[in-house]
């Protein structure tokens, strides 16, 4: 097959370097009742009028619970190495405390199974943000009992598959929950409340480190650790206001997260900042939260640029934008990869989600969506910068498999490799699903003989 436009040349990545592509469960799983699964806060969330762009919610989303055998069907086919799904909490423990869900759990039982069956490592995510609703009755993330509830789950779930997934992650973009979900409201549970915003931060870290001692003290062979959202801040101009600013917001962004995980506590500038509205921390949390990893997952789209009191208007940048509204700025990850290996002890580090929104067109049978191959092209070059220039990096992640219900926007926001029709639940695979395939092919082959063999088969 020829693509629209050629991929840029790989640069060579470790021999063991993990290639995969990622999903999380209300994106995809569908089944919002089945088997006993419990509400999540994304069921209930999605019901508040206007919340969600185009009216939708995950009721059926990809019907991925049936389907999924076909999917993972697809998943090995693309010839990755890796698959990172996450666990709908409330389809295992339907109530968030107490009983287990057997008919939840053995979902993921065979999903592992049909995984490995297939030569696919699972990467495993407990929390990617469906919460169950009983849980936010309780207080969701702002209440300490969540903690518990979440390293209950965590040792169930471990029990249960830890002996054959190679990562567990306890939480993916705990900035995204507690931020957008309880200070702008505009993720579940659809809260506007600094304080309780940064007490749900603290929360989800603690859990994270609690949630890590607790596999570790029954043994799970697995792997563990978190995933971040991250971005390089800038200032939108050379003023003092907006470099002030922008260094706050990577205080809250970035070393909100990065110093308490790697045993420096909270930023004294982000705290400062906070006064009354900064989490009520215990003793012993924060040498809880800084647990050693055995990695860190990171997801990036884009830069972020900062304006004081105002909005940076992305189209003033020229910048080339995603259908997000995304700066495409490839050389911001190398930038980001370089920061986070400089100023942090970094224990292996994957890209755990990347990828792209675009406004894709099936047309018989094929969606050329060569916007995308440009975007993975460019930022799996930019990792392979990043290792050039030092970066120890572990694996690289595509989100997503398939085109999803992509939380506030709905279902009009693509982001998968695989086209989805919502009406007929049809997978169709893109062209970016074949680069993908064909740019691993080549890697493997580099693998077996030397970087130039992906030089060349990707040039053919
Ligand atoms: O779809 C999301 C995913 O759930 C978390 N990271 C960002 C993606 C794109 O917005």
């Amino acid at each position: 097959m020829t693509f629209p436009r050629p991929p840029q040349p790989a640069p060579r990545f470790p021999d063991d370097f993990v290639w995969g592509v990622a999903t999380s469960s209300y994106q995809i799983e569908g089944g919002a009742d089945a088997d006993g699964k419990g509400e999540s806060i994304w069921d209930r969330f999605c019901r508040v009028p206007g919340a969600i762009a185009d009216g939708s919610d995950g009721r059926v989303a990809c019907d991925h619970v049936h389907r999924w055998a076909a999917d993972l069907d697809l998943i090995a086919a693309l010839g990755v190495d890796a698959y990172r799904f996450s666990v709908s909490w409330p389809r295992v423990q339907p109530d968030g405390r107490g009983a287990f869900n057997e008919a939840g759990l053995g979902f993921y039982d065979r999903l592992v199974d049909g995984l490995l069956a297939r030569g696919v490592r699972p990467y495993l995510t407990l929390n990617h943000w469906d919460l169950p609703a009983v849980l936010q009755d309780a207080g969701g993330w702002a209440a300490r009992d969540t903690v518990h509830r979440f390293v209950d789950y965590a040792r169930q779930v471990a029990s249960r598959v830890g002996d054959r997934v190679d990562a567990i992650t306890t939480h993916n973009e705990p900035w995204v929950i507690a931020v957008l979900g309880h200070e702008n409201g505009v993720f579940a549970p659809g809260l506007r409340d600094r304080r309780v915003a940064m007490q749900a931060a603290h929360h989800l870290l603690l859990s994270h480190g609690l949630a890590l001692q607790a596999l570790r003290a029954q043994a799970c062979p697995s792997r563990a650790g978190i995933v971040l959202n991250l971005s390089p801040v800038f200032p939108a101009s050379d003023s003092p206001e907006d470099a002030a600013a922008a260094r706050l917001e990577d205080g809250r962004l970035v070393r909100w997260f990065m110093d308490p995980l790697f045993g420096r506590g909270y930023p004294a500038d982000v705290l400062a900042f906070l006064g009354d509205d900064a989490p009520r921390v215990e003793s012993g949390d924060l040498e809880a939260i800084a647990t050693p990893m055995d990695f860190l997952g990171l997801n990036y789209y884009s830069r972020s640029v900062v304006r004081a009191g105002g909005w940076f208007d992305v189209h003033s940048s020229g910048k080339r934008l995603t259908d997000m509204g995304w700066e495409i700025v490839p050389e911001c990850l190398t930038a980001l990869l370089l920061r986070l290996h400089r100023d942090w002890p970094l224990p292996p580090l994957y890209v755990m989600e990347n990828g792209a929104a675009f406004q894709d067109r099936l047309q018989d049978g094929h969606v050329h969506d060569g916007d995308r191959i440009d975007y993975l092209a460019s930022h799996i070059g930019a990792v392979g910068d990043a290792i050039e220039q030092g970066v120890k990096m572990a694996g690289y992640m595509v989100w997503s498999l398939l085109d999803n219900f992509e939380w506030a926007s709905g279902y009009a926001k693509r982001f998968g490799i695989v086209h989805v029709d919502y009406d007929t639940l049809a997978r169709t695979p893109k062209d970016s699903y074949h680069w993908y395939r064909d740019f691993l092919q080549a890697q493997r082959r580099a693998r077996a003989g030397g970087s130039g063999a992906v030089r060349a088969a990707l040039r053919a």
